[in-house]
């Protein structure tokens, strides 16, 4: 009987583990198939977006991860594409998926009034 409540526990952790290696893999797998994008949200007077120009892949899912470095919130609008992160605070990370499904060159800009500068913060998306 002691032994086979061991076995039991034993079961018990060993399906908990593998169910929490399990959500992880899955999530990873499903990230994996998106093109990922590091975006760094700076007011201009601090060096702006970075990078301020980029190139997404035309057709494919996208993971646009955007990290405000700084003491303001910023917002983040690409209107030709219909993408839009209402808020980033402070030191957050915000992601947002979408597919390109337009080619061409399209501006994108900080939609939060974050410095006297706020009108500059913008950049340039080329899908191709
Ligand atoms: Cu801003």
């Amino acid at each position: 009987m002691k032994k086979n409540e061991t076995i039991a526990v034993g079961l018990m952790i060993a399906a908990t583990i593998l169910t929490v290696i399990g959500i992880f893999a899955i999530e990873k797998f499903r990230l994996a198939k998106f093109y990922t994008l590091n975006l760094t949200a700076r007011a201009p007077e601090n060096g702006n977006w970075y990078p301020q120009e980029f190139t997404l892949p035309y057709g494919q899912k996208v993971n646009l991860r955007i990290r405000n470095i700084e003491t303001v919130t910023h917002g983040f609008a690409i209107p030709d594409l219909k993408v839009a992160v209402s808020e980033i605070k402070a030191g957050q990370v915000k992601s947002v998926q979408f597919t390109p499904d337009k080619k061409g060159t399209f501006p994108f800009m900080c939609t939060v009034w974050c410095s006297e500068n706020h009108m500059q913060m913008r950049g340039k998306i080329t899908v191709e």
